[in-house]
């Protein structure tokens, strides 16, 4: 489904108004002394990961409406993340969440893999839900829980994960815990932590030294009086405490409303201890939507961080992995994906036009007007004709989304594996 012939056919009557528009936007930038080029060069490295649980529709807890095609296997997500990366060659790899992907014929997985140019970025692991056979329930907690049996399950299950990371060249292990307590009094807290840190360690330690855990947080759900790992600095005193290779993940959805999450970004660069992303937009918290369609404004600021951090040899942060952690009830969750990583390169290409010699000398001089005006220029700038040239450069689709709808994915995906959807048995 979707050779390289097909993309360049499907490029071939949008071409000409590309030209037109790539040529107008590269003289302007010209004009300012930016290379159109070396933007695109930086676009075409940059890689966004996609998590197995995102190529579903979503839901809520009151239903979900699976538009059919869903992928049944593992080897039919990573089908799917194959498509993506063929349209938009910005997408080469793929997070599994435990037990929900469990590898079966490891050599064959590989082979895939390797045939499509994809990589395992991270692994999940899931002590948020109980599992048929499960010997002990997380209803009280998982690293965190009082009863050590229970805490040396929950460790099990991580270093199970770690080993199959192992196996499939995987070098992130991610941990996101849904532990902390309704009401108050309910658990004490100064001991959850305590608990959680030393569990955390023998994951830790069952690691290879080429492995990175990333350490997920979250203020509230599926609690609401406390979480165990609520925000950015119980993660990054967890990895202080475990060592160089745990890093702090920052998921966008995952702050309360008005956050700023540039800071944080910000913070942790200065740190060294930025691990990871996970990128979502949301209105009110975890909603888990369309990257960049709520607050695109803050997601370019927080690509100006990073951008600032490549570019400052004071900062010795090591490589950041992007990854998309999205999913809702509403789009084909392939167009969603899709949209979300346009949005990504979009922020991205912004905060690389970000005067940053000017920015420097107007933060310097208190000069609040020229400093802001200089990121609304970047910001303002339309820069979707360097996005849909990297894309055309490296052999994607100039307009991703409509390839896919012209190409008749979806349909073709219905057709091969049904209507129905296998995670609701409907
Ligand atoms: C739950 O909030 C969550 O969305 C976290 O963001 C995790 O990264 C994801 O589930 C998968 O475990
Ligand atoms: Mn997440
Ligand atoms: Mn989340």
């Amino acid at each position: 489904m979707l050779s390289d012939q097909q993309i360049q056919d499907l490029n071939q009557p949008l071409l000409s108004e590309h030209q037109l528009r790539f040529s107008y936007l590269t003289d302007m930038l010209a004009r300012r002394s930016l290379d159109a080029q070396d933007v695109i060069r930086q676009l075409i490295d940059f890689q966004v990961a996609i998590p197995s649980w995102a190529l579903g529709t979503g839901g809520t807890r009151f239903g979900r409406y699976p538009s059919g095609g869903e992928p049944r296997s593992l080897e039919e997500k990573i089908g799917d993340v194959t498509l993506l990366n063929r349209l938009n060659r910005s997408s080469n790899s793929i997070s599994l969440h435990i037990p929900w992907d469990i590898p079966k014929d490891i050599p064959a997985l590989q082979q895939q893999l390797q045939a499509e140019g994809l990589t395992i970025d991270s692994m999940n692991s899931n002590t948020f839900q109980d599992q048929k056979d499960q010997a002990y329930s997380y209803k009280f907690g998982s690293l965190s829980h009082t009863e050590k049996a229970v805490r040396q399950q929950a460790i099990q299950h991580n270093i199970e994960c770690v080993e199959y990371g192992k196996q499939l060249g995987a070098k992130i292990h991610t941990v996101w815990l849904a532990d902390g307590s309704n009401f108050p009094g309910q658990q004490h807290l100064r001991r959850a932590y305590q608990r959680t840190a030393e569990a955390l360690a023998s994951i830790y330690e069952a690691m290879p030294s080429d492995m990175t855990m990333l350490i997920e947080y979250k203020p509230y759900e599926p609690h609401f009086y406390s979480m165990v790992i609520p925000d950015w600095g119980t993660s990054y005193s967890l990895c202080q405490y475990l060592g160089e290779n745990a890093q702090v993940l920052v998921d966008l959805g995952h702050h309360l409303p008005n956050t700023n999450i540039e800071q944080i970004v910000g913070r942790l660069l200065h740190f060294g201890r930025l691990g990871g992303f996970h990128f979502n937009g949301s209105m009110y918290g975890d909603d888990d939507l369309t990257t960049g369609s709520i607050k695109p404004y803050q997601l370019f600021l927080i690509f100006n961080e990073l951008v600032d951090g490549a570019q400052d040899s004071a900062v010795t942060n090591a490589a950041v992995a992007y990854m998309i952690d999205a999913s809702h009830n509403t789009k084909d969750p392939l167009e969603d994906l899709l949209q979300s990583v346009e949005s990504i390169l979009g922020a991205y290409a912004k905060a690389l036009l970000v005067d940053r010699a000017a920015l420097q000398e107007a933060q310097e001089n208190n000069d609040v007007v020229r400093a802001e005006e200089i990121l609304r220029d970047a910001f303002l700038t339309d820069v979707r004709p360097l996005v849909a040239e990297a894309y055309r450069q490296s052999g994607g689709a100039l307009n991703p989304i409509a390839a896919y709808r012209a190409g008749q994915i979806r349909e073709q995906l219905i057709q091969q594996r049904g209507k129905l959807s296998l995670s609701t048995g409907l």
